[in-house]
């Protein structure tokens, strides 16, 4: 359990999540508010305490040994029919009255999961309708049912009824686009075939893939922009996927006071305060904190970046704006709107948007200047948010 916690904190910082599973919503209260006699509750209380301790550090250790060589398998990334929708709870609903797209699209994330903000900022961007579970990080309850355990999952329904469940952010991006190519005429069920998984095998062992993830299905729909601009718009999606993702990490968690101040900004957006009681806040927080920040030493390592984590997220952040200013334009896909390689690339800053590196990119990079134009594109298209349950707001 601890080892799931450690393992996709790493990839996504979403330990928010672990407060909006109403199940653990339910047992952190009735915990909390049912013990009576003091001195068991804090012997209880230590044991708990304890246990959380000594499992962390234990899963700490298996994971930090592991990092870099869990690779996505087949079923990680395979798209998937199923015949109805899984029986979860939908937190809440994202409803645009002005979606004329008849999309039934339902969303599992971790609020800041780079990869699921990635989806969000598209999927608000385009005006969609959604709905959205957010898995509990510990117990990933809501997506028992899935052979794909990471986020985000994506299921669309298809015109013959179905779900077909989506497994990788980029191919979800891709797959959704080249339905609005023509929603009417484009169902699902048949534009998923273009993205089958491939692999191929090397000294690295078997590497598993999804082709034409970046590709968008115009079928025979003329599309408007030239073959330079897709190339363009492709290249830098696969950027945010293979770089730009890869800095947020080692830069949210680059000293422990820093890390700290991660985890004391994912208790505020997630309100922990208001789903925990103090001292499993605290717990979440201070091992959250010490587990990161030793994660993060091993990140940089793995994606051979030098100890001087602010300076690739500058050059990076320089990088995509001397590419808008050789281009002259506001956005990469123009002057009037963003195209799918400002939305990734949006998407995957929006996760640390409360964290001091981010405000490190804002005074040492113009990157401010592109990401607020890119945000009220965003927010000004994003539908209202619908609570569903106690848990949403
Ligand atoms: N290539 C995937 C990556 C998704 C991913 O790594 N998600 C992380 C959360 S940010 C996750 O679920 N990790 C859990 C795990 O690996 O078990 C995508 O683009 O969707």
């Amino acid at each position: 359990m601890a080892f799931r916690y450690l393992f996709t904190s790493v990839t996504g910082r979403h330990v928010t999540r672990l407060i909006i599973q109403p199940k653990n919503v339910n047992l952190v209260r009735n915990y909390a508010t049912k013990i009576e006699p003091k001195k068991k509750t804090s012997s209880l209380k230590l044991l708990l305490i304890g246990g959380a301790i000594g499992g962390t550090i234990g899963a700490l250790y298996s994971f930090y040994d592991n990092i870099g060589k869990k690779k996505p398998t087949s079923k990680d990334l395979s798209a998937t029919i199923l015949d109805k929708k899984p029986d979860v709870s939908i937190m809440r609903k994202i409803i645009n009255p002005n979606d004329k797209s008849d999309l039934d699209i339902v969303l599992f994330q971790f609020q800041t999961c780079p990869f699921c903000c990635k989806v969000r900022s598209f999927l608000d961007y385009s005006g969609l309708s959604y709905s959205v579970v957010e898995v509990d990080a510990v117990l990933r309850d809501s997506i028992k049912w899935s052979e794909s355990k990471k986020v985000p999952i994506v299921l669309v329904k298809s015109k013959n009824g179905k779900y077909v469940q989506l497994n990788d952010s980029s191919m979800i991006i891709s797959a959704i686009s080249s339905i609005l190519v023509d929603p009417a005429k484009n169902d699902i069920a048949e534009v998923v075939k273009f993205y089958p998984v491939t692999n191929f095998t090397d000294v690295y062992g078997t590497i598993y893939d999804i082709a034409n993830k970046y590709f968008l299905m115009f079928q025979d729909k003329k599309p408007k922009e030239s073959k330079e601009t897709f190339d363009e718009e492709r290249q830098w999606r696969s950027w945010a996927d293979n770089h730009l993702v890869h800095l947020i990490s080692p830069n949210v968690y680059r000293t422990y006071a820093e890390a700290r101040e991660t985890f004391e900004w994912f208790s505020e957006v997630g309100q922990w305060s208001a789903y925990f009681p103090e001292w499993e806040r605290n717990l979440m927080v201070q091992v959250g904190t010490f587990a990161m920040w030793l994660i993060s030493k091993r990140l940089i390592k793995k994606h051979g970046l030098s100890d001087d984590v602010r300076t690739h997220l500058y050059d990076a952040c320089d990088k995509w704006m001397g590419a808008l200013e050789k281009k002259q334009t506001k956005f990469m896909g123009g002057n009037k709107e963003p195209n799918l390689a400002d939305l990734s690339v949006y998407g995957v800053l929006c996760s640390m948007e409360g964290c001091e590196a981010f405000k490190d990119c804002l005074e040492n990079t113009k990157i401010g200047l592109w990401f607020y134009e890119v945000k009220a594109k965003v927010e000004s298209n994003r539908g209202f948010r619908k609570p569903t349950s106690l848990y949403a707001v």
